[in-house]
């Protein structure tokens, strides 16, 4: 009987033991969450959970959520399932569903929980744009995060070193812009003495995207593929008459060989600015970083070499503008009606949304995973540890800046940008809509598709000197009668105007119940 006993204490003692080994990580304690998590390593049971657990006086259950393939799938399962339902849930795109589980009661109003958070960090956080998306007839089931954009994430670059080889200024206007491709071109900007650069590139992820034709698009006020008003007409950029002309000027560059061609065919920017191949592009703002990738590689092969980001170009109207993105959340988290502590369940997100539990996430423990230098911090642990100890699970979740210092460099390119990027939408030359387009204007749905295969190869036709710029008047001819071109618009400026009247609406709403004073 006695040994018995002693085997199993043994027994228990070597599964306490081997538990131990498992989880490095102290026990969790206090209330149980369950959350789905999209970024990050994914990895379950990690220090990370455990750490988080222990700041945050919760017990997590981290269900990590597949690939981008089949994330809605186990979204569906989970959310389907009453005994597996996470309490929190995180989820992009999936129209349909999130109507779905609201109007079946599973998903929780977070207005008055939120009001009642101690800090209310995120109701700190929410500005009425921000909260917009989420809010429908008093509620609000979505919470938007990933919010810590600053309104655009783009600009114009230039090869500085190129422009002080060849004795110029960096560009202003859409003629100095031309002028610049053409040196940059013709004139050898490298020094090898061979024709091997061009004045302007683009990126070509498998098909055309305008957005890299920013710099001469914009010059004329428009974006091809944004919604924007024209003359009290909400209209697709590109059929205003203005986008012919940006046509014209893009053509005469391709014809005079200006502009990099791979942009039409598939390309990867980042080795073509590394390899010293164009001197401007419209691109992202990570590429200012100084250890950006590309940046780096350019520099090794270039040791001069300086990208200089500009202001946008302007046009012979003097319009000019950077890509706003659009100010709702690309992502969102809902708490399900699965918690018995709703309330509890929100004060944990609240207190998650914390400039420490970001650096946590991101960097992991001071002194142990990391050390601050000149106020920013540096990894001691290497890309498989940062992994393996799940730091990055609350990527797209947990939002505020981190509290480090930054580069000031950056900080003023991200201000610039956000001020120009900033004109373009309350000039309304770009409209993103908060309401659903895909719900209001069924005619547009009907042919989206279409109108944009018959744009892309009329544009790409015209630019390469395939087609004459009198298809352009051919494309607007089919858009107008072929598309419905007049009912897309009437349906487009209805629902601007809904909108508009909604989100004073909402504003009255946010500043009576949600205004944090
Ligand atoms: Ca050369």
């Amino acid at each position: 009987m006695k040994s018995k006993k002693i085997v199993s204490l043994v027994l228990v003692a070597a599964l306490v033991g081997s538990a131990l080994v498992g989880f490095a990580a102290p026990r969790q304690k206090g209330m149980k969450i369950s959350i789905t998590l999209m970024a990050g390593p994914k990895r379950p049971n990690s220090w990370f959970q455990a750490e988080l657990g222990k700041k945050l006086n919760a017990k997590f259950d981290f269900i990590m959520l597949p690939g981008w393939e089949e994330k809605n799938m186990k979204t569906n399962l989970l959310m389907q399932d009453k005994d597996k339902r996470p309490d929190v849930l995180w989820f992009n795109g999936m129209a349909k569903e999130y109507r779905q589980w609201v109007e079946a009661g599973l998903l929780v109003d977070v207005v008055p929980l939120l009001k009642k958070t101690k800090n209310k960090n995120m109701l700190k956080k929410f500005t009425p744009e921000i909260l917009f998306a989420s809010y429908e007839n008093g509620k609000i089931y979505k919470i938007p995060t990933d919010i810590g954009g600053k309104g655009c994430c783009m600009s114009t670059f230039v090869r500085k070193d190129w422009l002080d080889k060849l004795g110029l200024k960096p560009p202003t206007t859409l003629e100095e812009f031309i002028d610049v491709a053409r040196a940059f071109t013709k004139n050898d900007p490298d020094g090898n003495g061979k024709d091997d650069t061009y004045g302007f590139g683009g990126q070509n992820s498998g098909s055309v995207d305008w957005r890299f034709f920013s710099p001469v698009f914009y010059a004329f006020g428009y974006d091809p593929d944004q919604f924007g008003m024209y003359n009290g007409t909400v209209k697709i950029g590109a059929t205003v008459p203005e986008t012919r002309k940006a046509l014209e000027v893009l053509r005469d560059m391709y014809k005079e060989g200006l502009i990099e061609p791979t942009v039409f065919t598939g390309n990867d920017i980042g080795q073509m600015v590394a390899k010293g191949r164009i001197g401007m592009f419209y691109s992202w703002q990570s590429f200012y970083e100084p250890d950006d990738t590309s940046y780096k590689a350019l520099k090794a092969n270039v040791p001069d070499a300086e990208l200089l980001p500009l202001d946008p170009i302007k046009g012979p109207q003097g319009l000019s503008g950077d890509y706003p993105e659009p100010l709702g959340s690309w992502c969102y988290i809902v708490v399900t009606n699965h918690n018995k502590n709703l309330q509890g369940v929100v004060n944990v997100l609240d207190e998650m949304m914390t400039p420490e539990i970001k650096m946590l996430n991101e960097y992991g423990e001071h002194g142990k995973h990391y050390v601050m230098e000149n106020g920013k911090p540096k990894r001691t642990i290497a890309e498989e540890e940062k992994n393996s100890l799940g730091l990055g699970s609350l990527g797209w979740i947990c939002f505020g800046d981190l509290p480090v210092t930054r580069d000031a460099k950056l900080v003023k390119l991200e201000e610039d940008r956000a001020r120009t990027a900033n004109q373009m939408r309350m000039e309304e030359r770009i409209i993103h809509f908060n309401l659903s387009v895909r719900e209001n204007c069924p005619t547009w749905l009907k042919y989206v598709t279409e109108i944009s295969d018959l744009k892309n190869e009329v544009f790409v036709g015209i630019i390469t000197g395939q087609k004459q710029i009198s298809e352009y008047d051919r494309f607007i001819e089919a858009y107008y009668n072929k598309f419905e071109g007049k009912q897309i618009e009437k349906e487009v400026t209805e629902l601007y105007k809904k909108e508009k009247a909604l989100f004073e609406e909402f504003k009255r709403f946010y500043d009576k119940e949600l205004k944090v004073k």
